[in-house]
């Protein structure tokens, strides 16, 4: 497979030039400081593709073009914000990347409430506990109608928690909430974020749906044409939060994304962290089945814990609930059938990695360490290489 190592561009503490050295040969980026919703130049583009080149190495994906919220709201304004989104894609098309990595979650990006959770052996993780979501929702954010949706229970839990924070604490599971996760496009205050909660309001599942398949079927002929192939990232966690609807979350939300628009552009981003988290989801099954519309790989394990399931934390690559052999084995299966019968490369990344040594001493963003997301990367290759070998 193609190892890829994401980059957030020039104002990445981590350079090219040490990403070289982490055995990774293709790049995974986006021209972050394009705001959401505005075209892509081509010189913009061609330019951080030659930056790239300089240093040794190739733009092997887009992660991500960002879809505008008035997208995912189905609001009229939404057709600008198509046509500008099809103009990034010719644009990528013309300076001959061929992946594109984006996600459909409504509001929030990536949601986690610790970023710096110490793990046994010393090293940071990243972790979600639902008790602090709750109290987050219930308390802070005061959300309009959460109470309903909570059991008598789970809200006595949650502000047990509540309670056992100091004022700085509070602010800071805040900030972990809403201020933005690496890669997110949106960084919202309280307030700000009240609002946008509001304009969901008559917006399920089903009608977020609705505006995914238009999105699609306006998107996915363009991507045809340009040669690009659409990578969807799945829901991170895969479950409904603050009482917005997610729908790519599970094995049938994928299937009904490739439905939607029937096309070989049209493909996903198997994400083994965000998928793992749910428990009757069986990746390697999930790998096998979607194989050849697998575009891009996310590797890493999440570990839920036993107080309560839904509580869970990054966990070691090859540690942790999902079976990473397993998923390797069935990605080199896959690459093996493209080998024989043609098919594009299969491009994957270590996707987070524990804060460990100096990456405690270095200013990097919570689970985009150097040496952490290195030492995950080296474990990946090694199984496969391993799985390669042994199954020849
Ligand atoms: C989560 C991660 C995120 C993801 C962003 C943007 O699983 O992969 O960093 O990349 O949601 O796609
Ligand atoms: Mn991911």
């Amino acid at each position: 497979m193609e190892h890829t190592w994401r980059w957030f561009g020039p104002s990445d503490p981590i350079t090219l030039d040490e990403i070289r050295q982490t055995g990774a040969t293709g790049i995974v980026t986006a021209l972050h400081e394009i705001p959401n919703g505005t075209a892509w130049p081509v010189e913009a583009i061609a330019e951080r593709k030659a930056t790239i080149e300089a240093a040794g190495l190739s733009w092997s994906v887009v992660e991500s073009v960002p879809v505008h919220e008035a997208i995912k709201q189905g609001t009229p304004e939404r057709e600008r914000y198509i046509a500008a989104y099809q103009e990034t894609l010719r644009h990528l098309g013309d300076c001959g990347i061929d992946t594109v990595c984006y996600n459909f979650m409504p509001v929030l990006d990536w949601t986690r409430t610790d970023l710096a959770w110490r793990l046994p052996d010393g090293g940071l993780a990243l972790r979600f506990d639902q008790a602090a979501l709750a109290a987050f929702d219930l308390f802070l954010l005061g959300r309009r109608g959460a109470k309903a949706e909570y059991s008598e229970a789970e809200q006595a839990e949650a502000r047990r928690y509540l309670e056992g924070l100091d004022e700085v604490s509070r602010q800071r599971l805040v900030n972990n909430v809403i201020a933005g996760l690496p890669g997110a496009e949106e960084h919202y205050t309280l307030a700000r974020f009240r609002e946008v909660l509001a304009e969901y309001d008559g917006i399920d599942a089903e009608r977020l749906r609705e505006n995914l398949g238009h999105f699609l079927r306006a998107i996915v002929p363009v991507a045809e044409e340009a040669g690009i192939r659409l990578a969807i990232h799945p829901d991170d966690p895969p479950r409904p939060l603050f009482g917005l609807p997610r729908v790519v979350s599970t094995p049938e939300d994928a299937q009904w994304l490739l439905d939607a628009a029937p096309s070989e552009a049209n493909g996903l981003t198997l994400c083994t962290g965000s998928y793992g988290v749910r428990e009757d989801i069986d990746l390697a099954a999930m790998a096998r089945r979607f194989g050849p519309r697998i575009y891009f790989a996310h590797l890493r394990s999440t570990r839920r814990e036993a107080a309560d399931p839904r509580t869970f934390h990054e966990a070691h690559h090859l540690g942790g609930d999902v079976d990473m052999v397993a998923v390797i084995a069935a990605l080199v299966e896959e690459e093996r059938r493209r080998e024989r019968e043609g098919g594009p490369r299969l491009p994957l990344r270590p996707d987070h990695g524990h804060h460990i040594l100096d990456d405690q001493r270095r200013d990097t963003r919570p689970g985009y360490p150097l040496y952490g997301r290195m030492k995950g990367l080296a474990e990946l290759r090694g199984v496969e290489l391993a799985v390669r070998r042994l199954t020849s």
